[in-house]
């Protein structure tokens, strides 16, 4: 069982922000930024470390689509992306996800 699977296929709701045939693109839950979505690959990856040569086309495709969204968003200010990878990387969910950020200005380093 994976959330990000259910939520891809609808049967747990989700405020959609963007979906195409590779990719599906939800509000989050535990919003850190005014403007805070998850980009996710509709394929199940469960997370970087999976990645593999055959997925160098989705990953543009994600950056590209980030890019689009952020500028229709009104983010020309900035934005931050993050892809929480594993345990010390924290991440919760194990499906590929990148988290997009922005409507603030936001810090570094993280935690
Ligand atoms: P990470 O910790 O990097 O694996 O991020 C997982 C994110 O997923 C976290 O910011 C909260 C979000 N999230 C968890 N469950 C749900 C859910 O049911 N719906 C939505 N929209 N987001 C969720």
């Amino acid at each position: 069982m994976c959330l990000f699977c259910d939520i891809i296929k609808g049967e747990i709701p989700s405020s959609k922000v963007y979906e195409d045939d590779f990719i599906y693109c939800f509000k989050d839950i535990d919003p850190q930024a005014p403007v805070h979505f998850l980009v996710v690959p509709k394929a199940h990856i469960g997370s970087i470390d999976e990645l593999k040569p055959e997925h160098k086309e989705l990953i543009g495709h994600i950056f590209l689509t980030i890019q689009k969204l952020a500028a229709e968003m009104g983010l020309e200010n900035g934005y931050r992306v993050v892809a929480n990878t594993k345990e010390d990387g924290g991440q919760s969910v194990d499906h590929l996800h990148f988290h997009v950020l922005g409507g603030r200005s936001l810090t570094w380093p993280p935690g």
